[in-house]
């Protein structure tokens, strides 16, 4: 070690901490925490491991400083990240781009030494009078040939217990790493506080140096800025995935049974922009659950498998009700480890907008005090509680997780589920003619609609390729060549699929909140080629005959030719006005692989040929 380096961090460490530093004798490790030392300023340095003992102090000290607060139910706690900071920063996200490199323009991005100079001077001395936490955690199961080590350095006792429930714990990894470089590294400091918030706020940035796979995050506490491992590791693990061929995909992974008595269990990943079904998807009551956020798939000896990268959830809790989520409803209403965020808080309790009771009269949240009626300065009403209020837990306290969450050699990939949210196109669940099919007209043809809940006009296509399109770290022909190419060397090509649970006719949804338990049924028996599929322009539809039957043992429900006929309709007007969007979005990209292009033209190519066959809208019987 260099004595340098080594007097820095032996100057600000106690003997307890020292000693698990000194265990993990890692030259770039220790440079990074000296750098972080010398730029900060902590008054001591606390270096925790993987042991219940540690994981407790770390709750107790984000109690004992104020970044949680305890909630009546034993093991909840809440935090507030302060009226400007409830969700991600996106303008303020930045790649440092050294002078010798370019990233796709539509990248937010800063040339690397002026970004590093900004950054670096909102981080000086910011932990003056504070500890510097020091962490270690790993990306996918710990041993695994997909975990990828992680340290984590930050002054917030609330991230660092939230990273406790989420990530699987890195020190014994880091132990074992000897010298080598190959980790993440995490820097974050809350900055200066103002009532236990980031005061500020102007000057939040996050910014991603990617020669390094470091990430310096500052003045705020949303996890999704602040959680190293969460939405920060993503845009390096994409980097990693596309040099080393793999996928780092933000999906969920859930199992699905077979039929009664085969004891077979089908695991899908899928990709679903925010608000367009994925957590419900996961948590599919009588299924599994291995992941609610990131997956990682590779080829391992020809098979497509894949870990999810995290073991907790941070999950949107607007609109989370007893009926609609009871699994996920029972974890935040009984004794538990829980972390609330940005609720209403009222005599011990938390309350959420959606939840399906009357909120209090009044309250404190993450904007302060709160009483029914309350308006701010321009006189607009001021909500009880964030829509993107959140709960943070362990997959692990499920009764739907599985078993399967650890294993080491991932889960085989059944199937890639891409799912959308549109009021007029896509049908239900479809299956596409192939991977590259799947990837292009499904995957790279993400769209979400508006809705009433989110600000704006409605009905309105938000684009949003694998739902991933906030993360990416290089340009977006490139992520779709890796998603491409992956398919390669595969002796089993996972079938690709689309699901759109939001077809409306007259205003009102035409499918039932539950019949997503139908369609991932149908893919789990098309799967195991055990139903055949309708030929369509857009890909490969459900017969009703196999539907019905399902709709019957899953929900106990009559499922009438009538219903299936709306579902399924080809609507050729709207898939061709889909695709005119789609082509436009890549149009403008200089660096789109022409297969994109040659897979959209053959789909509108279909779709007109069925149009003058037999009009523009077309019953599946009649295909
Ligand atoms: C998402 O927004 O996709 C999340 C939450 O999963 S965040 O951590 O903010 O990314
Ligand atoms: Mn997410």
């Amino acid at each position: 070690m260099e004595a340098r380096i080594a007097t820095i961090v032996e100057s600000k460490c106690n003997p307890a901490s020292l000693a698990k530093l000194k265990a993990v004798p890692n030259e770039k490790l220790w440079a990074f925490i000296a750098d972080a030392i010398e730029l900060c300023q902590p008054d001591s340095v606390v270096v925790f491991d993987d042991s219940d003992v540690d994981r407790a102090t770390v709750r107790q000290r984000a109690v004992e400083l104020g970044e949680e607060n305890p909630l009546a139910m034993a093991g909840h706690t809440y935090h507030f990240d302060g009226p400007t900071d409830p969700a991600r920063a996106k303008d303020v996200t930045r790649y440092l781009v050294p002078t010798t490199d370019s990233l796709s323009k539509t990248l937010n991005q800063i040339e690397r030494e002026e970004g590093l100079a900004e950054i670096r001077g909102f981080l000086a001395g910011t932990m003056k009078g504070r500890e510097m936490i020091v962490r270690f955690f790993c990306l996918g199961p710990v041993g695994s040939v997909f975990a990828i080590p992680c340290v984590q350095i930050t002054d917030s006792y609330y991230v660092s217990h939230s990273e406790d429930l989420l990530y699987r714990g890195g020190f014994e990894q880091f132990k074992k790493l000897g010298g080598r470089g190959e980790f993440f590294r995490f820097l974050h400091s809350a900055g200066r506080l103002e009532n236990c918030v980031s005061a500020d706020t102007t000057k939040k940035r996050i910014y991603i140096d990617y020669t390094q796979d470091r990430i310096y995050s500052v003045n705020t506490q949303y996890a999704g800025n602040t959680v190293g491992l969460k939405k920060l590791a993503l845009r390096l693990a994409i980097r990693k995935a596309d040099r080393e061929n793999w996928l780092a995909e933000h999906m969920f992974i859930m199992g699905v049974h077979g039929p009664a008595g085969s004891g077979r269990m089908t695991y899908f990943c899928g990709a679903y922009p925010s608000g367009c079904g994925k957590t419900a998807t996961a948590m599919i009551p009588g299924e599994e659950i291995v992941g609610d956020d990131l997956a990682y798939l590779r080829n391992i000896g020809g098979q497509a498998r894949m870990v999810n990268v995290e073991e907790g959830i941070f999950g949107i809790i607007t609109d989370v009700t007893s009926k609609g989520d009871p699994a996920i409803w029972k974890v935040l209403t009984e004794p538990g480890e829980v972390i609330f965020s940005n609720i209403l808080v009222e005599q011990g309790k938390p309350h959420w907008l959606g939840m399906g009771q009357p909120m209090p009269k009044q309250g404190v949240t993450y904007t302060g005090p709160w009483h029914e009626g309350k308006v701010d300065q321009a006189g607009k009403p001021v909500s009880p509680a964030e829509q993107n209020a959140r709960y943070t837990i362990s997959l692990r306290a499920l009764p739907n997780c599985s078993k399967r969450l650890d294993d080491a050699g991932g889960i085989e990939v059944g199937g890639v589920i891409y799912g959308g949210r549109d009021s007029d196109t896509w049908v239900p669940v479809q299956q596409a003619f192939d991977w590259t099919h799947g990837i292009i007209a499904y995957g790279a043809s993400l769209e979400s609609e508006t809705t009433a809940t989110t600000l704006g006009q409605t009905g309105v296509r938000t684009f949003n390729l694998m739902s991933n399109l906030d993360f990416l770290a290089i340009p977006l022909g490139k992520y779709i060549l890796n998603n491409l190419n992956f398919a390669n060397g595969l002796s089993n090509v996972p079938p690709v699929f689309a699901t759109n649970y939001f077809l409306k006719k007259d205003g009102q949804y035409i499918t039932g909140m539950r019949d997503k338990a139908i369609w991932v049924k149908w893919m789990e028996r098309r799967v195991h080629g055990e139903v055949e599929a309708i030929p369509a322009p857009t890909g490969l539809l459900p017969k009703y005959d196999d539907l019905a039957p399902l709709f019957k043992e899953v929900l106990g429900q009559e499922y009438t030719r009538e219903q299936y006929v709306e579902q399924f309709m080809i609507r050729v007007p709207e898939n061709l006005a889909k695709l005119d969007r789609i082509e436009a979005v890549y149009r403008k990209e200089t660096d789109t692989p022409p297969i994109v292009f040659e897979v959209l033209n053959a789909q509108r190519s279909r779709l007109e040929a069925l149009r003058a066959k037999k009009g523009d809208y077309v019953s599946p019987f009649d295909l």
